[in-house]
């Protein structure tokens, strides 16, 4: 790795002793692995500290425009490898460590996950910060300072068990308490009108309060001196605990505001895709959304006099509904602060916001009952009531007579205030997140929308950052290709392509493979590990980790493995390539079925890990516990990446480029941004199978499928399912996993078994490919060579360039 930073390596350890030292009163020698640690991260926080300072003066100075991505979740994982991999003294470090008798890796394990976010989404957020602070752009991400973040998973008697993560406790060195920035943030009572020199003001009164206090959190950009900010919001009660005081109304007053505050960042709400309208959870919204709103508008005041030219300087971009009630949170500065026009507001409101849209799966959409809404908000949902009243307006006046349109579009409908709508009408901007997604987001799910205003709507297909998922997960492979084209790929990862002339080389091939094989065993240690089961490294490692969803079809994956296990169990000569099938996934902790899933999984496991007279040619191995820093691991050590959901359903996915970039075949439908996976690589380069996206829209339309159709006609699927309710993977309960068999008979919404036989035919295929050792070394190599757009830093430039406006700065250390 080319040092980019001059690191000081005896400097580093003499401030790793003296840290441990002034925290913990201890020798190095007598230091715990955690104390360890915090001392080296202490040092490295102080090597980030004037890369941050330095970075925000640069900004200041140009006046720069800043983007602030807003999202409820920052699944950022852990920091230290990360910051020194970007620092570029990774390896410089992991040496002066050696020398004072300490494993990088092992203090590495240290650091608890932040695990503020639930898949996908969260982990999208983490890697635009990333790759904005590599580039150069000016950006913040704001999101919440959860107290509790995404549960621990245990697994007993193969259920799903969530334990507390309490990610806090021993500190978070990295972050940085800043009162001077807290603001209020108001919550309840009612809206009066005051009428000053002739103009209405509107006043919140009778409300709660809460001081929302931000913590800052570095994020370091690779080899560049940029140091950007991830501010997460903590509650605190305004009202310090009047203990001298008598009056026992006060009193109660202020135990409950200390409640309030203290409810409202307590946990992250652990439902990926999935809506449940608690009103926590709009507390949560509004909360670390008016904090950031305020906020940035007071720091655009620092430099500039005209509210007028908030757009020039600032864009608010929405991750996903969760934060749309910015749109409304500022119209209110604008007009009850500022003093604005509601026209002019409206102007700069719709030239500040955008939105992102992740999913268009209908459970996921978020519509508040108005009751809530307007009883929690009551100033933003008047707000609100107007700019639905105008919008509504527009939709009449565009389509005179049309009834339908406004049942379609309006924001406030049936009782409900709904998101998504409001983000469309406060945004210049409106995205999808694969060209698949932006497709269907066009055509179908607003194409009301996309029809009255096209201009509106383009498409950014979602990349991942290479500095973690490569670099810092998978050193092996990441110098092999340092060594063949030079490290430049590390911030311009196109020239990955530049490896397609060793693809076809036998030593390289080798080489490669070589590698593969290593973190195949680091995998399987690591299983060994934490799962006490002994996998085969020389067998094929299939691998599906990501969220439990019924629409990502982990059980179509199961059903496959208790189909080939009942073929090798009634055909001697069945001959199949010795396969580990690895999953990994949390389910919500009220989603039965998901939960019931990953039972069956661990049943499954169960029985044919132990049978055996099949020779350990299947193993099933559930990792507990899904994370980013074990999913570093487990993407390195692929050979096989599950890309199954049901086509229309995954908007991109983000999981299957690691994958990819890491070396691993595609066994996929046609979804999200599997697509664009194929295209880049060559349909001859990944395996392929089941209904496309406009055949799974069509049944829809047409009232589903039936799946008795092929519970008659397929013998090998009435097998598989008559043992979900034989009681063979539950002897002690033959009816536990009768809702899955009942939910496949019935309705099997999500084409599980009319996919089921092209599955079969595309893990038959994987077979045969990587018997032929030559070929599926070039397939694997061409996979990583062909990965360079899904790099985040190319996603990052398309939105800088084509949504946000930004300009990148230089920033050089005194
Ligand atoms: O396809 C993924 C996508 O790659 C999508 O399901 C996920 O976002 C990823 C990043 O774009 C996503 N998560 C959510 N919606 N879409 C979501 C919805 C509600 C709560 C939490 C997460």
């Amino acid at each position: 790795m080319k040092k980019l930073i001059d690191f000081d390596k005896e400097g580093f350890k003499k401030e790793v002793i003296t840290n441990v030292k002034t925290l913990y009163r201890r020798p190095i020698e007598e230091a715990t692995p955690q104390q360890v640690f915090q001392a080296v991260s202490y040092a490295v926080k102080d090597d980030i500290i004037d890369r941050w300072i330095a970075t925000h003066k640069e900004y200041e100075k140009k006046n720069v425009k800043t983007v602030y991505y807003l999202s409820m979740e920052f699944l950022m994982g852990r920091a230290l490898g990360n910051n020194l991999i970007n620092l570029t003294y990774y390896d410089a470090v992991k040496e002066a460590l050696d020398e004072l008798g300490f494993d990088l890796n092992l203090i590495e394990d240290q650091e608890p996950d932040a695990a503020l976010g639930n898949g996908g989404l969260g982990r999208l957020a983490a890697c635009f910060l990333d790759s904005l602070a590599t580039l150069g752009y000016p950006a913040y991400g704001c999101g919440i300072r959860y107290r509790y973040g995404m549960f621990k998973q245990a697994i007993k008697d193969g259920y799903q068990i969530e334990l507390p993560d309490d990610w806090l406790k021993d500190g978070n060195p990295f972050e940085i308490k800043r009162p001077e920035y807290a603001v209020e943030v108001k919550f309840g009572g009612y809206v009066r009108v005051e009428n000053r020199d002739g103009r209405n003001y509107f006043i919140q009164d009778g409300y709660q309060t809460v001081r929302a206090v931000p913590y800052d959190v570095p994020v370091v950009g690779y080899g560049n001196n940029v140091v950007n900010t991830l501010r997460i919001w903590d509650a605190e009660a305004d009202q310090e605990f009047c203990l001298d005081s008598f009056d026992k109304g006060e009193y109660e007053k202020a135990v409950e505001q200390q409640n309030l505050a203290k409810t409202i960042v307590e946990v992250l709400y652990p439902n990926d895709n999935h809506y449940a309208g608690k009103e926590l959870r709009l507390r949560q919204q509004y909360f670390f959304i008016s904090a950031s709103v305020q906020r940035a508008i007071l720091k655009f005041k620092e430099k500039n006099s005209d509210i007028h030219k908030l757009p020039e300087k600032i864009t608010f971009q929405m991750n996903d509904t969760h934060p749309t009630v910015a749109v409304a949170e500022l119209m209110r500065i604008l007009m009850d602060e500022e003093g604005l026009e509601w026209d002019d507001a409206w102007d700069i409101t719709t030239r500040t916001c955008a939105y992102t849209n992740h999913t268009i799966m209908a459970e996921a959409l978020e519509k508040w009952p108005i009751e809530l809404f307007s009883r929690l908000l009551p100033r933003i949902y008047q707000i609100v009531e107007e700019i639905n009243r105008r919008f509504v307006l527009k939709i009449q006046s565009m389509y005179p007579g049309n009834q339908d349109k406004v049942k379609n579009m309006a924001i406030l409908y049936d009782g409900q205030v709904k998101m998504a709508h409001l983000a469309i009408a406060g945004s210049y901007s409106v995205n999808g997140v694969a060209a698949l997604h932006t497709k269907i987001l066009e055509e179908r799910e607003l194409k009301d929308f996309y029809e009255m205003r096209p201009e509106q709507f383009n498409n950014k297909t979602n990349g991942i950052t290479q500095r973690r998922f490569l670099l810092h997960g998978n050193p092996l492979l990441a110098s092999w290709i340092t060594d063949k084209i030079g490290d430049e790929w590390i911030v311009k990862l196109s020239n990955l392509k530049k490896l397609k002339v060793y693809a076809t080389d036998e030593k390289y091939q080798q080489e490669f493979m070589n590698i593969k094989y290593q973190n195949k065993i680091r995998l399987a240690n690591y299983i060994k590990e934490h799962n006490g089961v002994d996998v085969d490294p020389r067998s094929i490692f299939d691998v599906q980790v990501k969220r439990l969803h019924e629409y990502k079809r982990q059980l179509l994956n199961i059903l496959h493995v208790m189909y080939q296990y009942n073929e090798l169990k009634t055909n001697p000569s069945y001959d199949m390539y010795p396969t580990t099938y690895i999953f990994g996934a949390k389910a919500s902790a009220g989603y039965k079925r998901a939960k019931l899933i990953i039972k069956l999984i661990n049943s499954v496991a169960d029985v044919i890990n132990n049978d055996a007279s099949i020779k350990g040619k299947i193993k099933v191995v559930f990792i507990e516990n899904y994370r980013v820093s074990n999913a570093e691991l487990i993407f390195a050590a692929a050979d096989v990446s599950e890309q199954i959901s049901t086509a229309s359903r995954e908007a991109s996915g983000t999981g299957n480029m690691k994958f990819m970039l890491n070396g691993a075949v595609t066994l996929g439908t046609m979804d999200g941004a599997n697509v664009e996976i194929v295209e880049e690589v060559g349909e001859e380069n990944a395996v392929i199978f089941g209904l496309r996206a406009e055949e799974v829209m069509k049944y829809e339309r047409e009232g589903g499928y039936n799946p008795k159709d092929i519970y008659n006609n397929d013998a090998a699927v009435r097998t598989v399912l008559t043992q979900l309710i034989n009681g063979m993977y539950s002897s002690d309960d033959p009816d536990r996993f009768r809702d899955l068999y009942d939910s496949l008979i019935n309705e099997d919404v999500y084409f599980i078994l009319k996919d089921f036989a092209s599955y079969v035919e595309a893990h038959r295929k994987i077979d045969t490919l990587y018997r032929d050792e030559k070929n599926w070394a070039k397939m694997v190599m061409l996979n990583t060579a062909c990965s360079g757009k899904f790099s985040s830093d190319r996603t990052i430039e398309e939105y800088a360039k084509e949504i946000w406006n930004l300009k990148k700065v230089k920033v050089t250390l005194d």
